[in-house]
C-alpha cells in the first residue's frame, strides 16, 4: 500500500496511530512503527522530560520511524516542541491549536511536521506555513474534536491544499480506510482500534469498555464551553450533560472532569473516569496484536480498493 504518506514517511503501510493522550507510549507507538505503520507517543500534558525518555525508549524497540503528538494546549508545548527537535524525532503531529510558531525549528530539524486540522481554514494556513501533510480529522474521533464528519471535512479539505491528507475518525476496519481513499486521503490515522490491541498499555477495563460499547454510547461534553470532548457513555458523561443543561459554570464542569483521563486509563476506572474513544467503538470488537490489525487492515482494504489505482 505505498502512497504519498509512505514515501513521505518512510512506512510500509499508511496507516497512523492517533496520539491519544495517556494512552500512546511507547509500548504502542513502537508496536504499530514495527508492524509497518507510524506509531506515536502522545505528549498530552506531560513534561518535556517524561516525552524524551518516552523517545529513548521507543528507540530501543524499533529502528523504524515513529513520531510524537504534541497538544498545544499543554503547559509545557513549547519546552516539548524543542526537546522532539532535540531528540532527532522523525515525525510530529500536532492537535488542538495552531503550532505555526514551531514550524522553522523542527523544519530545521528534519522533521516531517503533520498538523492534525478539523477545518479547511486551519488546513490552508497549516499548507503555507510549510506542513508535509495533514491529518483531517472529524468529530466521530474521540477526544478534543471540531464540528464536521469526515465524510465532509476530507474532500473538502483535500480540495484545499496540495499536500497529502490523512483521514481520521470513524475508521476502525478495511471499508473506513477504502472509503477515506474515496473521499481523496492517501492514508489514515486510527485511535480506537489500537486501544485494544495486545500492546496497548491500558487498564483492561477501558479495554472492556470499548470492546463492549454499542453504536449510541458516544457522549460529547463540553460543547457549551467551546472544548467539545467525545467519551463513552457513563454516570461522569451522564452528570455533565446534566450540568451543562442547567448552564454549570466552565469552573464547575472541569471540577468534574479534572483528571479523568488517567482515572480511567490508569485506575481502571470507567464509570467516573474520562474513556475517551471514537464513535467507531461500536464497530470494535477484536483484541489483536498490532501486526495482527494492521495486517487485517491491508488485506480488508485490498480485496475492497486493491489494484484499481487509488494507492499505487
Ligand atoms: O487534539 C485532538 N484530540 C484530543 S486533545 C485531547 S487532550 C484534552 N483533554 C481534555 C480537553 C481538551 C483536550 C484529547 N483529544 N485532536 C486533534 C484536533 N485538533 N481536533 C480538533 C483540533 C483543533 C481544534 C481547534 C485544532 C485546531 C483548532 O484551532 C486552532 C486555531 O487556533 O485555529
Amino acid at each position: 500500500m505505498q502512497t504519498e504518506v509512505t514515501r513521505l514517511l518512510g512506512i510500509d503501510v499508511p496507516v497512523i496511530q492517533g496520539g491519544m493522550a495517556w494512552v500512546a507510549e511507547y509500548h504502542l507507538a513502537a508496536a504499530v512503527s514495527n508492524a509497518g505503520g507510524l506509531g506515536l507517543i502522545a505528549a498530552a500534558s506531560a513534561p518535556a522530560d517524561w516525552v524524551r525518555d518516552q523517545v529513548r525508549k521507543t528507540k530501543e524497540l524499533t529502528d523504524r520511524p515513529f513520531g510524537v503528538n504534541i497538544m498545544l494546549m499543554s503547559p509545557y508545548a513549547d519546552e516539548v516542541a524543542q526537546v522532539i527537535a532535540e531528540e532527532g524525532v522523525p515525525v510530529v503531529t500536532t492537535g488542538a491549536g495552531n503550532p505555526e510558531k514551531y514550524m522553522a525549528m523542527w523544519k530545521e530539524a528534519g522533521m516531517k511536521v503533520i498538523p492534525v486540522v478539523a477545518s479547511v481554514a486551519l488546513a490552508k494556513r497549516m499548507e503555507r506555513s510549510g506542513a508535509d501533510a495533514l491529518v483531517a480529522e472529524g468529530c466521530e474521533a474521540g477526544g478534543h474534536i471540531g464540528e464536521n464528519t469526515t465524510m465532509v471535512l476530507v474532500p473538502q479539505i483535500v480540495d484545499a491544499v496540495g499536500i497529502p491528507v490523512i483521514a481520521a475518525g470513524g475508521i476502525g476496519d478495511g471499508r473506513g480506510i477504502a472509503a477515506a481513499f474515496m473521499l481523496g486521503a492517501k492514508g489514515v490515522q486510527m485511535g480506537t482500534h489500537f486501544v485494544v490491541t495486545e500492546e496497548c498499555q491500558v487498564h483492561e477495563n477501558y479495554k472492556e469498555r470499548i470492546l463492549k460499547a454499542k453504536d449510541i454510547d458516544s457522549r460529547v461534553t463540553g460543547r457549551s464551553t467551546g472544548h467539545p470532548v467525545r467519551a463513552l457513555r457513563n454516570a461522569m458523561t451522564k452528570e455533565y450533560l446534566e450540568l451543562e443543561k442547567k448552564g454549570a459554570s466552565f469552573e464547575e464542569l472541569e471540577q468534574l472532569t479534572l483528571g479523568g483521563l488517567r482515572k480511567a486509563v490508569v485506575e481502571g476506572d470507567v464509570t467516573n473516569g474520562s474513556v475517551m474513544a471514537g464513535q467507531i467503538a461500536g464497530l470494535v470488537k477484536e483484541h489483536l496484536t498490532c501486526k495482527e490489525l494492521i495486517d487485517k487492515l491491508v488485506k480488508e482494504t485490498d480485496a475492497l480498493i486493491g489494484g484499481k489505482g487509488f494507492y499505487e
